[in-house]
């Protein structure tokens, strides 16, 4: 008996002086990357109240690993929405605790390189082909064009230029392309194309609250993936619009349009550009209503690089926006998710 007694101390002190513990399963290797992500992101509070079980970390290491560039989002209770909206319109409180299951979700928004695959593959044309025009904002069009098309521009918003031949194959127009920037977010994609796009890789579009709860990145109650202080560190986390909305863009954060789908790892879930860059289309409907439309509208979140705070402050993990299922625009793009089976 004594001897058992013996072996088991000597097992937790051995467990203790090697930094790890018995039900951990979390490898040196693992630990150092973790240290390394806590680093990054030490500007922000991290809850301690869930996610943050060694199991849960070791297991979304292993199978990140196993899943090329998706990160396992784990399950489990958590808040979504906000008590203290900024655009109350949307509906993006009050907070609310949901439940999801563990699910993959992609690191990167879909890249032109990734639909170019998915093109050549199938023959996909986008819907923006289809109806022979998509939604351009003004800055990236010349004088005249925006001379031509003066009375195509969309009432409420009319930096928004409806230009024709505009796609994802030439996102400014005919005389634009894609070819300098293969590695950045596809856009002028519907929430119909990414649909297609995700079940041709044999996955599917997060909900909205699947979406939030990676975007939150294991912490409880901050406005971004990464915290609450938009420059933490002095620096920029995200690719939004500095200046004055909609006229002149400074591009402080070196970007003036999209940038690369891997320039920004915003949180310990290892996403990037989960918040600005490109719009993210959810699979949810808007609201109730939407149900009975034949074209109805779909949640889109995390805000894109055209944001700016004074008038489109939509780059928190609570905001929310919608579009119509066949509408695209030159900020609209999405990342996948799958089921954990
Ligand atoms: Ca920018
Ligand atoms: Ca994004």
């Amino acid at each position: 008996m004594f001897y058992k007694y013996f072996i088991v101390c000597l097992l937790i002190i051995l467990a203790i002086l090697s930094g790890t513990n018995s039900d951990c399963g979390c490898s040196a290797a693992n630990r150092e990357e973790r240290a390394k992500k806590y680093e990054r992101s030490e500007n922000s509070e991290t809850s301690g109240k869930k996610n943050d079980d060694d199991d849960e970390q070791g297991s979304i290491m292993k199978h990140a690993k196993d899943y090329d560039n998706m990160s396992l989002i784990p399950g489990g209770k958590y808040h979504v929405g906000t008590n203290e909206p900024v655009f109350e319109a949307d509906h993006e409180g009050p907070e609310k605790e949901i439940e999801i299951q563990k699910f993959y979700l992609d690191k990167f928004e879909v890249s032109n390189s990734d639909f170019l695959e998915f093109v050549k593959a199938t023959g996909y044309k986008s819907e923006a082909e289809k109806f022979g025009d998509s939604f351009v904002f003004k800055i990236f069009l010349s004088p005249e064009t925006q001379k031509e098309y003066k009375d195509f521009r969309v009432l409420q918003a009319p930096w928004w230029f409806k230009i024709k031949d505009a796609n994802w194959k030439q996102p400014e127009g005919p005389g634009s392309s894609i070819d300098d920037r293969l590695n950045h977010p596809v856009v002028h994609v519907s929430w119909n194309d990414a649909v297609a796009f995700c079940k041709w890789k044999g996955k599917r579009l997060p909900t909205e609250h699947e979406w939030e709860v990676a975007c939150r990145g294991g912490k409880q109650r901050k406005l971004f993936p990464w915290g609450n202080k938009l420059m933490a560190k002095d620096q920029h986390w995200l690719n939004i619009w500095q200046g004055q909305f909609p006229d002149v863009n400074t591009a402080e954060d070196g970007e003036i349009s999209t940038c690369p789908v891997d320039k920004y790892r915003q949180n310990d879930y290892d996403l990037y550009n989960i918040v600005g860059n490109a719009w993210e289309w959810t699979s949810d409907l808007w609201n109730g209503q939407q149900a009975k439309k034949e074209n109805p509208d779909r949640v889109k979140k995390g805000g894109s690089y055209l944001c700016h705070i004074s008038y489109c402050y939509r780059y928190r993990c609570a905001s929310r926006s919608q579009n119509s299922e066949d509408s695209s625009a030159g900020n609209l793009s999405f990342r996948c998710a799958k089921n954990f089976d």
